[in-house]
């Protein structure tokens, strides 16, 4: 164990002995470790580094994060349910000043909140899983709804279209790694200006007044999600970027990763699959928890938003990987381009099933 690291969690106004801290899960921004403590009703912590060059405004984040988790915990001891503490994040107070989430060492940012036992996060979900999933976010965006505190944008124009665009584009201008002639990247980058117009077309309907922004969570990876012992959803994680978005957001990039046969990095091309027995699945659960809410624009558009968000990606990683690989880790040099590339295999397989989706949509609506 690291001296370090213990040094950082005793800043924190924890339970029990600490006998461990080792690191935990495969997050790609921030720092994660797992804190176990001796005692037996003493719970385990996970303790974080905040990554500033992702979050500039950490203070932001945690206030964000107390405002939804005390709500989600209210609306749950409102309805009677039980392990309530199973079923939000508990986040714990640093030792010099209980109001604040976090703790800052060395000019670092730590936080440290309760370790659900028994729980599981997954790389890959079933049909079953998915429809379980689907009614989670629905039901995480619907406690949201009347959230009585307005929440900061913690990364300005994450999930904007236009934004993502033009920061490829400035990247490609200046080509900080020489990078920009490789043949695969300039076969991308005309696939990708192909759709430019039509993927940034939330963003007009946003201007014109015909989309509204809700409260999403704008990260909903299937790992970003634990799930018990039986399977059951118990709650949604990694809350830094809970903003107001599109409804897109969230049912978009659950099925980016879920519905996806292989990992967002599988290097073989013709394996990346979109998975439609998932998106049904999905779509199901979503709709059961989020009809009462959604509009009818939401709702016709969800097919595009399965589409939106491989491309979406496929232009982040694009952009990182001509940028220097500044943002997302990697494994070896062209990690960030073979990403890119899955993404953009993937949103192919989902424009070839874009009938299909419409239709299933319309039989969902009218059941
Ligand atoms: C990042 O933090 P993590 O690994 O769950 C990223 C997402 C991307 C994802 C791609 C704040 O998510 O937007 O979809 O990587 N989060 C941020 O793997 O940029
Ligand atoms: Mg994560």
């Amino acid at each position: 164990m690291n001296a370090k690291h213990l040094e950082i969690v005793s800043h924190f106004a924890i339970r029990g002995t600490v006998t461990d801290i080792k690191p935990l899960g495969e997050g790609l921004i921030n720092d994660t470790l797992l804190v176990k403590t001796a005692e037996d009703d003493a719970p385990d912590y996970v303790m974080q580094r905040v990554n500033r060059n992702v979050f500039p405004d950490v203070e932001m984040v945690m206030r964000n994060i107390h405002a939804v988790t005390t709500h989600i915990r209210r609306k749950l001891e409102a309805a009677n349910e039980t392990e309530i503490d199973r079923k939000v994040l508990t986040f714990i107070p640093a030792k010099e000043n209980d109001e604040q989430l976090y703790a800052i060492v060395d000019g670092e940012y730590w936080r440290v909140m309760v370790f659900i036992a028994g729980a599981v996060t997954k790389q890959a979900v079933n049909p079953e899983s998915s429809r379980a999933a689907g009614e989670a976010f629905g039901r995480f965006q619907a406690m949201l709804a009347d959230i009585p505190v307005e929440l900061g944008e913690t990364i300005k124009d994450f999930h904007n279209m236009e934004f993502r665009l033009q920061q490829l584009r400035e990247v490609v201008e200046k080509d900080p790694m020489g990078r920009v002639g490789e043949e695969k990247v300039q076969q991308l980058l005309a696939e990708i200006e192909k759709r430019a117009e039509y993927m940034c077309k939330a963003e007009r309907m946003g201007r014109e007044g015909t989309l509204p922004k809700r409260v999403c969570h704008c990260d909903t990876k299937v790992n970003n999600m634990m799930f018990d012992e039986q399977d059951r959803v118990l709650c949604v994680i990694d809350l830094d970027t809970v903003m107001p978005n599109f409804i897109f957001s969230d049912y978009g990039d659950f099925l980016r990763t879920g519905a996806n046969v292989v990992a967002e990095d599988c290097p073989d091309m013709d394996a990346v699959k979109f998975n439609v027995e998932i998106f049904k699945a999905f779509t199901k659960g979503y709709l059961a928890s989020a009809k009462s809410f959604l509009t009818e624009v939401e709702i016709g558009n969800l097919p595009y938003a399965v589409k939106l968000f491989p491309y979406m990606q496929c232009v982040r990683f694009l952009w990182d990987y001509l940028n220097g690989d500044k943002y997302w880790k990697c494994q070896y040099p062209d990690h960030n381009f073979v990403r890119a590339n899955n993404q953009f295999h993937l949103l192919l397989s989902t424009e070839a099933h874009e009938a299909e989706m419409e239709d299933f949509i319309q039989k969902q609506l009218k059941a």
